[in-house]
């Protein structure tokens, strides 16, 4: 695969982001840092080897950029108005799909301007894809802001083969069906050639959800849509490609001396208490934040724990602070950690480390290894790469997962201690239980767990994504 003279490219990642941050110097230069994401990591092998291109919004309003080369890899920049990111990014994408996908754990708001930016926007993501896209070409779309992207994509050029991944749930009918858009919504991801969802049970619910709206026949991992005029029949592939991360990488980090005796120092810094306990969320109301918290403080004022039995390092990433969902929910938060630290806490001690920041990628290793407990209660999660990080760092083979079963991760990792986190007293028991378990069974279990993590990992993730891929457009020419 090659890059051609025209700005064209064989292979095209389009997501609402580019991976990359704008820097801007003291002496007001400007400069582009990559964001250490995942899915870089992941598709980075694929971008070079195939020259390719990343299509997406470059996080600024108002900017207009020319494609661009970062580290090797041509980015092209979508151009998105103020008007545009509050309406499609802050209001559709944030307020309207992610609570309605996440269980509406939070009321999702319709609009219908929401839509009609979301449908403009679509439009053109799938304009600049189609653009730089040569004759044949690979697409692979990401997420759910970016839904009618493949249909509109097929429209302009049949020729090429989509992808599309949807990195969040995709919810039962039940709830879907409360979207206003949802035929068109099913429609634009229809464009594709395959649909990867996080879990087996998503896939269903898509299926289910064609079945239901557009009434097309389907199998246990796909769907037939029917020749209509000038088409022919064709066969859009839907099942489940759990992610992953770069496992190798964080295990690299955790062996490093210098992260080893900053976990160390953390352990120090918190009053080398037992057990420390810890959880590290991007602050979203999807990651049950609220429910860990009340296990906790309750467990303190049952007298079943101590502060010198057991810390709670909590970081909360800041996240979509513009959506007031988020304000309201950091407002929650931040009066609950109070709380229990006025009731429980000392000078010399606190019962939270409640942090409100982002770290780099190093300080969460060191975190990871100093933590005893890793606490992951989401109410619904796509996948929760958190949990497989912690995993990935634990090379010493200690240290206890509890895992929210409404993550995806609890499919994979069967040998965590999984909880419902709307069971408070049995969160509160299976919190104890990890302070007790002995060494033994910690070991065996993350043993097993750290096996999983190291057969799927995130370059595993997209190289069977794009084989089958690249299988179901062969499958479908000769069909
Ligand atoms: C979506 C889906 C799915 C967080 N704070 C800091 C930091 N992080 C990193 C974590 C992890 C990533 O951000 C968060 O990934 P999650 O998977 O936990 O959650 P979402 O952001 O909600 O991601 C999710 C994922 O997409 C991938 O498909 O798993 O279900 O919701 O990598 O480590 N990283 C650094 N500093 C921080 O303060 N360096």
């Amino acid at each position: 695969m090659s890059r051609t003279d025209n700005g064209q490219f064989d292979f095209v990642v389009v997501s609402n982001r580019l991976p990359v941050d704008r820097v801007v110097a003291d002496d007001g230069t400007e400069t582009w840092k990559t964001s250490p994401g995942g899915l870089v990591t992941a598709l980075e092998p694929v971008m070079r080897s195939a020259d390719g291109a990343w299509v997406g919004w470059a996080g600024k309003p108002d900017l207009d950029l020319e494609p661009f080369d970062n580290d090797g890899i041509t980015l092209v920049p979508v151009r998105l108005s103020e008007g545009e990111v509050e309406r499609y990014y802050e209001g559709f994408s944030n307020d309207t799909l992610w609570p309605l996908y996440h269980d509406v754990i939070a009321p999702p708001r319709y609009h219908r301007e929401w839509w009609e930016t979301y449908v403009r926007v679509n439009a053109r993501f799938a304009d600049v894809a189609a653009s730089v896209s040569t004759h044949g070409a690979t697409v692979w779309i990401q997420d759910y802001h970016l839904q009618l992207v493949p249909r509109m994509l097929r429209a302009a050029r049949p020729d090429v083969t989509i992808g599309f991944f949807n990195h969040i749930p995709f919810p039962p009918y039940g709830i879907y069906s409360q979207l206003p858009w949802r035929t068109q919504i099913i429609d634009g991801l229809l464009g594709a050639d395959v649909i990867g969802f996080q879990r087996a049970g998503d896939a269903r619910n898509f299926l289910r959800a064609v079945r239901r709206l557009v009434g097309y026949q389907t199998t246990a991992t796909g769907v037939r849509i029917p020749a209509e005029g000038e088409r022919r029949e064709r066969t859009v592939v839907a099942k489940a490609y759990p992610i992953s991360i770069d496992t190798a990488s964080f295990e690299e980090l955790a062996r490093r001396p210098e992260i080893q005796e900053r976990a160390r120092q953390i352990r120090r810094d918190l009053g080398d208490p037992r057990t420390v306990m810890l959880g590290v969320d991007r602050l979203d109301y999807t990651k049950g934040i609220g429910h860990r918290l009340k296990a906790f403080g309750e467990l303190l004022s049952d007298g079943a724990i101590s502060t010198e039995d057991a810390v709670l390092v909590q970081v909360a990433s800041p996240s979509r602070e513009r959506v007031e969902t988020y304000r309201a929910l950091r407002d929650e938060i931040e009066l609950t950690v109070g709380r229990i630290n006025g009731d429980f806490g000392s000078i010399s001690r606190q019962a939270i480390n409640y942090l409100h920041h982002g770290y780099p990628r190093e300080e969460m290793v060191a975190l990871y290894l100093a933590a005893d407990i890793m606490l992951v209660t989401a109410l619904r999660d796509g996948m929760n790469l958190v949990a497989k990080e912690y995993v990935a760092a634990r090379y010493d083979e200690d240290g206890v997962l509890v895992l929210s079963e409404f993550a995806g991760a609890a499919d994979e990792l069967r040998s965590a201690l999984l909880v419902n986190p709307h069971d408070i007293d049995g969160l509160k028991a299976t919190i104890l239980r990890a302070m007790a378990m002995p060494a033994a069974e910690r070991r065996r279990r993350m043993r097993a767990l750290r096996r999983r993590v190291r057969e799927n990992d995130v370059q595993q993730w997209s190289s069977t994504f794009l084989r089958e891929l690249s299988e179901s457009r062969r499958s479908s020419d000769q069909g």
